[in-house]
């Protein structure tokens, strides 16, 4: 089936429903489809990778392809009629569409165009991240900022794009987590992983170990312990790090494991985009049965202040959450 024919089903089991998702649903896999053919040419042509020469709000090298993936993300839901406006990664502030049909479309959508920039140019995985909220502002009017800053409550859905050894979307709604790999023989997305679901415990841990000397004694110890204590239950637990959120969370979900970006001394409030990345990443893993924390709150509880704030992100497994909350607990 495709990503086309199951939204088509999803929407036969509602009756009420406008279509609005779904339509936002098959923009996005659009995007995605344009985004894969550039990032599968980049070790071809040149012209698209490396850097753009300019810096993002954040302080970081845009990347070309980075400009590349924010403008198809932005083109295909402007030229839509499901999306009131966008925010992105790579995008100071909010675009609100601002026509008399997009005024009127339930949703905003926020975007980590291409995370995982680094590895452009090294062939590793990368991915794009979405996370539909519906807006609080009224229909018929512009959206504004409120409708972007808002806790996962308001999230309707929330997916990703993997370009690796094959391309997937994956995306979650309240009604569960599908996966859909790209079938280049016909160009679409086809439903090949039904109904995720994170295994509740794993033997993968995946944090930058680089940093280990600016974590706290808390997040040292937890980490010390996947090496340690797991030698009588057939050894320690393995480390598996690439980088790119995405490929991490992904195989995560897959095999069952646990990802952490703690704060450091040089990210003092976390590295990872709280709407961006951690939200998103959160609700696909808990409507998998994971669970997803700050290291001490809810992600999803957290009600975003600014467009491109910072979080911590400890997400994975529900059984392996558990031990890092209740080590953390135990130490303090
Ligand atoms: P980006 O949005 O600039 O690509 O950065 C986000 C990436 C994540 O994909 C990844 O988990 C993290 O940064 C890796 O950071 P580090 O290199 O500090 O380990
Ligand atoms: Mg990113």
């Amino acid at each position: 089936m495709t990503l086309e024919e199951f939204t088509i089903q999803e929407l036969r089991n509602f009756p009420k429903a406008t279509g609005q998702l779904s339509g936002l649903l098959r923009d996005i896999s659009l995007a995605a489809k344009r985004i894969n053919v550039e990032v599968n040419k980049a070790g071809l042509v040149h012209h698209i990778i490396g850097s753009t020469g300019t810096t993002n709000i954040q302080g970081e090298e845009v990347q070309k392809l980075d400009e590349f993936a924010n403008a198809q993300l932005i083109n295909v839901l402007r030229g839509g009629i499901n999306c009131a406006g966008i925010a992105s990664e790579e995008t100071d502030d909010i675009m609100p569409f601002d026509d008399p049909m997009s005024n009127k479309a339930k949703y905003v959508v926020l975007f980590d165009p291409l995370d995982g920039s680094s590895n452009i140019d090294v062939n590793i995985s990368i991915g794009s991240i979405f996370c539909i909220m519906r807006r609080v502002t009224p229909l018929g009017t512009p959206c504004t900022e409120e409708d972007f800053l808002q806790d996962g409550k308001a999230i309707v859905a929330a997916g990703y794009i993997i370009y690796g050894s094959s391309t997937m979307m994956v995306y979650a709604t309240r009604r569960g987590v599908n996966g859909f790999t790209l079938d280049p023989s016909i160009g679409e997305f086809t439903l090949s992983h039904p109904n995720i679901s994170q295994p509740a415990s794993g033997t993968i841990y995946s944090v930058n170990y680089g940093n280990f000397g600016s974590f706290s004694g808390q997040v040292q110890q937890f980490i010390e312990n996947c090496q340690n204590r797991h030698k009588n239950n057939g050894g320690p637990y393995s480390l598996r790090y690439t980088g790119s959120l995405v490929a991490d969370i992904h195989r995560n979900m897959l095999k069952g494991g646990i990802f952490l970006y703690p704060t450091t001394s040089k990210a003092p409030n976390g590295k990872l985009r709280l709407l961006y990345e951690c939200m998103p990443m959160a609700f696909i893993v808990e409507r998998a049965g994971g669970k997803a924390s700050n290291g001490s709150k809810r992600i999803l509880d957290i009600k975003a202040t600014s467009l491109h704030q910072r979080s911590a992100l400890i997400i994975g497994s529900e059984e392996m959450m558990i031990e890092y909350h209740n080590e953390q607990r135990v130490d303090t």
